[in-house]
């Protein structure tokens, strides 16, 4: 039986996250695929894309692979980069080989098997990942919270009234796997799963597995951090 393994938000924690591949054992034809953010803030950020090179894991793209890559294009222009780098992000940088940099400006927006998705940040009900709109792939990347219109709240404005997005979430575009907010646990909707429990925070590496791409048979395996 074919699996589908997705990771949560790896964060440079290499040592974890091959503890925790070594512990689920894929087999040859399961499909793997990072939920983003496999980069910056751990230490090993270099590390893990050569293992996810290697190991030909696929990712979606996170917000912190974004930032990098949006630095990247502005380095090939003649004007002042607009994007600012912390000294993590710029160690990194000067590290990128031509592979690794390959592999980041691969990494699709989502990733769709069947009924499910897998995306970075999250989704309003009123977008359509088969119509794409401007704003909407900055938003994929970064949404947490919406206001009571289901209209995006940014990073730190969020208040009582706030509403986490998957809360909300209708289900139409499909069952969505999802990191960059982390939760002590697993965050379970009906029609998604949270799986970054914040291990560069401290906390836990986990992974989704679903039996034949199945959303009705899925189980989680977890390694804390190290
Ligand atoms: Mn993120």
């Amino acid at each position: 039986m074919k699996k589908l393994i997705v990771y949560g938000d790896i964060h440079g924690c290499y040592d974890e996250f091959r503890n925790l591949r070594e512990k689920i054992k894929p087999d040859t034809n399961d499909i793997e695929v990072c939920v983003g953010d496999t980069i910056t803030k751990g230490k090993k950020s270099i590390k893990v894309l050569n293992y996810l090179i290697k190991h030909n894991i696929k990712s979606v793209l996170g917000n912190h692979e974004d930032k990098l890559i949006r630095y990247l294009l502005h380095e090939k222009s003649n004007k002042k980069n607009p994007i600012i780098l912390n000294l993590d992000e710029e160690k990194i940088v000067k590290e990128l080989q031509e592979k690794h940099i390959h592999f980041l400006m691969n990494m699709p927006l989502f990733f769709k098997l069947g009924n499910i998705i897998i995306l970075h940040g999250g989704i309003q009900n009123s977008c359509n990942l088969n119509r794409l709109k401007h704003k909407d792939k900055s938003k994929i990347l970064r949404m947490r919270y919406l206001d009571k219109n289901e209209k995006f709240v940014m990073y730190g404005e969020e208040d009582s009234k706030s509403i986490f997005w998957a809360d909300t979430y209708n289900g139409e575009q499909g069952f969505i796997i999802y990191g960059h907010q982390w939760f002590k646990d697993i965050k379970v909707n009906k029609y998604s799963v949270g799986i970054d429990t914040g291990c560069v925070y401290d906390n836990k590496l986990s992974a989704i597995i679903l039996e034949d791409n199945s959303k009705n048979n899925w189980r989680i395996e977890s390694i804390d951090k190290l």
